[in-house]
């Protein structure tokens, strides 16, 4: 297929979704040039995209967002930016909040002012989390099948922690920035990923380490706590839909359709692990009053407006896939499994039964 856009920046490219973004555009687009701008915070590997620098077709650039110079660079050389790179994990931002408003404010920021100056085509990578938590469905009317009970682009932005707070900011600085200076941006907001290269602090690929470590399982409060699960394959395609037909200045929401409680996914992940499906541990809830309750994205504009369709629309099939990939993939992770978990042991305390 051919490809608008000949050469992108990819910022966060080593990380989760942006590594899988531009696997994602190095296979279905061959006239497309990748430069990954990433910073290799503990959160960015290179092995999740080494294996595309033979080609000649994708590089990475060691740089910081939030630096102009290496920015203005990269960005010199291309006609558009794809900005995945952020301090990304809710729990981090609880503990220390400097790097989230400089990545994911300043950062934005400084990108943005590049942009602008070689009149690039922007795409701003946001998350379902600036628009706060839903009401659990049973505590609704109707049990969620009415209007303003899923997240919409007209919601309001109501972030409750400094994690989904400085993406929000992020976001409103694009926004403005295309109607003071007609910056060719759009935004989209997504639910949470799942699939190959996720960071092992982040809840599914925990759970499965934990299990292939012989370490239980951690579960945060009740478990009841509700997430739009989307494969991150879906959201690669979608940001690309975006990004080539969508329209300059709107925000599209991307989900699929995958609402499950905690408790259901960690049960599930224990039971194709062979092990039994209350073989876990409670965690005193480390987010108290900030543990957003219930996700849920309507992505009906996405689907009628650009055509896209999400692809995996089994997370049964999904998850297995993800435990195959931990699986054969050890050498990805053992080496952090003990301090991950030594991080986490210092802040979270587990239930007594
Ligand atoms: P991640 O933490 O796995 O990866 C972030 C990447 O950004 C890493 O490679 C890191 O090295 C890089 N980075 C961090 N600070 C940088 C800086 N100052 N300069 C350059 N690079 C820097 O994150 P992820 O889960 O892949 O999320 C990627 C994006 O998608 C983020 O913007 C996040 O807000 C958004 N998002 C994530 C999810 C999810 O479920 N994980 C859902 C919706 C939206
Ligand atoms: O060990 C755990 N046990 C647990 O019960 C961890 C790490 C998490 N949880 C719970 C907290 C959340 O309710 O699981 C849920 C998912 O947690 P995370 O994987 O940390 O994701 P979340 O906070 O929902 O945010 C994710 O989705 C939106 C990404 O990390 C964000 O970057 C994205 O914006």
């Amino acid at each position: 297929m051919e490809s608008p856009f000949k050469h992108i920046v990819v910022t966060g490219g080593a990380g989760f979704i942006g590594s899988n973004f531009v696997h994602y555009v190095y296979n279905n687009f061959p006239d497309v040039h990748i430069t990954v701008l990433d910073k290799l915070t503990y959160a960015g590997n290179v092995n999740n995209i080494n294996m595309l620098f033979d080609s000649g077709r994708v590089e990475l650039v060691e740089g910081d967002i939030a630096d102009p110079k290496i920015v203005d660079e990269v960005a010199s050389k291309a006609d558009a930016i794809v900005h995945y790179a952020a301090e990304s994990h809710n729990d981090n931002s609880l503990v220390s909040q400097d790097e989230f408003v400089q990545t994911n404010f300043i950062g934005t920021y400084t990108l943005i002012q590049a942009a602008r100056k070689y009149d690039l085509r922007f795409h701003h990578v946001s998350t379902d989390e600036v628009y706060g938590d839903l009401p659990y469905r049973e505590e609704l009317p109707g049990h969620g099948e009415g209007a303003g009970e899923k997240f919409t682009p007209e919601t309001p932005y109501n972030p409750t922690s400094p994690y989904s707070s400085t993406k929000a900011a992020s976001d409103l600085i694009v926004r403005a920035w295309v109607r003071s200076f007609g910056l060719k941006a759009t935004i989209s907001n997504c639910s949470n990923n799942y699939g190959p290269y996720q960071h092992i602090e982040k809840f599914i690929p925990r759970q499965i380490t934990n299990i292939l470590s012989g370490i239980k399982p951690k579960l945060y409060g009740d478990g009841k706590n509700v997430r739009d699960w989307i494969h991150t394959e879906d959201h690669s395609s979608g940001v690309w839909a975006i990004l080539t037909k969508g329209r300059y200045g709107e925000t599209y929401l991307i989900g699929a359709d995958g609402e499950k409680n905690n408790k259901e996914v960690l049960e599930d992940i224990l039971t194709r692990m062979d092990k039994s499906a209350d073989d876990y541990d409670r965690i005193i809830d480390p987010r108290g009053d900030a543990h957003d309750k219930r996700y849920a994205i309507d992505n009906t504009k996405l689907r009628e407006e650009l055509g896209w369709e999400p692809k995996h629309t089994d997370f049964e099939s999904g998850l297995q896939a993800t435990i195959d990939w931990y699986k054969e993939n050890e050498d990805w992770w053992k080496a952090e499994k003990d301090a991950v978990e030594a991080k986490y042991a210092e802040t979270q305390k587990i239930v007594e039964k």
